[in-house]
């Protein structure tokens, strides 16, 4: 069993060295391995499945491909792709995983989330993540046109860069206390998730000496998790520097 995972990619016309990355790590890791889990913030803004940005077409083909080839595909939702629905699941070939989803590795009882539901410290967060899950709230916001939502993601985005400006650096990572609780209730000796961007592995996360594997968000490097019977590895690899007009600019002379 060969397993891969990433999350907090936060695919972006911005960025197309990222799409660009992502759809190399599709076709030449990706497809090797049995399963794929993306763990949330895989798109910047997702804001409806009806809405899927056509930038993202080789995405969609490569994640189809993989798929096609026989390699499972998981989603979880993150903070900002909390409106992806069945709907793009069917279209790509992959499967919507609950907030929380365990599973067997060779570690033992594994938790997947996608990190934020740890950051407690945060109350305000945690306020406006009730509220986006709220599935009321989701379907208000989905019987709205596409102009009208683009706008409204526009106006939380700000909102969100002027709160977190102010915060301290510390209520933005997760309380280790929900991470021991986590750990302890569900009996599991280790946990990966995304979200907070400071890749790492920690030991000590509980009673019993949980682990908690923490990805990276892409952007200098790309990040990913490997797994197999040997156990877990982190990878990080450099992204080519810089936007691909530039690359291609300075590669035409000759
Ligand atoms: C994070 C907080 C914004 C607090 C919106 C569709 C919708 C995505 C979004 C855009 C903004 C989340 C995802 C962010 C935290 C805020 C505001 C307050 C208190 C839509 C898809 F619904 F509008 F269509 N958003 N972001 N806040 O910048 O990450 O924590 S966010
Ligand atoms: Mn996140």
């Amino acid at each position: 069993m060969l397993r891969y995972f990433v999350a907090d990619l936060h695919l972006d016309s911005k960025r197309p060295d990222i799409i660009r990355a992502f759809v190399h790590f599709l076709n030449e890791k990706a497809v090797h391995g049995n399963e794929l889990y993306l763990l949330g913030d895989i798109f910047e803004a997702w804001i409806g499945d009806d809405a899927a940005p056509d930038f993202l077409q080789p995405v969609y083909d490569a994640l189809t491909c993989a798929s096609q080839s026989g390699v499972k595909i998981y989603f979880q939702h993150g903070n900002r792709d909390f409106l992806v629905g069945q709907a793009f699941m069917d279209r790509i070939g992959a499967e919507l995983l609950p907030e929380c989803q365990v599973i067997e590795s060779a570690h033992g009882k594994t938790l997947l989330l996608h990190g934020d539901q740890l950051c407690l410290d945060d109350i305000d967060y945690q306020a406006f993540r009730k509220q986006v899950r709220n599935p009321e709230w989701q379907a208000a916001i989905l019987s709205k046109s596409v102009p009208e939502r683009l706008e409204l993601a526009r106006q939380l985005r700000q909102a969100s860069q002027e709160q977190t400006a102010q915060k301290a650096q510390d209520i933005t990572d997760v309380s280790p206390s929900a991470v021991s609780q986590t750990l302890e209730q569900e009996a599991a000796p280790l946990m990966i998730h995304g979200h907070t961007h400071r890749p790492e592995i920690h030991t000590e996360q509980s009673k019993t000496g949980g682990v908690r594997i923490v990805l990276g968000d892409w952007d200098t490097h790309g990040w990913y998790l490997e797994q197999d019977q040997k156990g877990s590895r982190l990878y990080a690899f450099k992204l080519p520097d810089g936007p691909a007009e530039l690359q291609d600019y300075l590669a035409a002379p000759d």
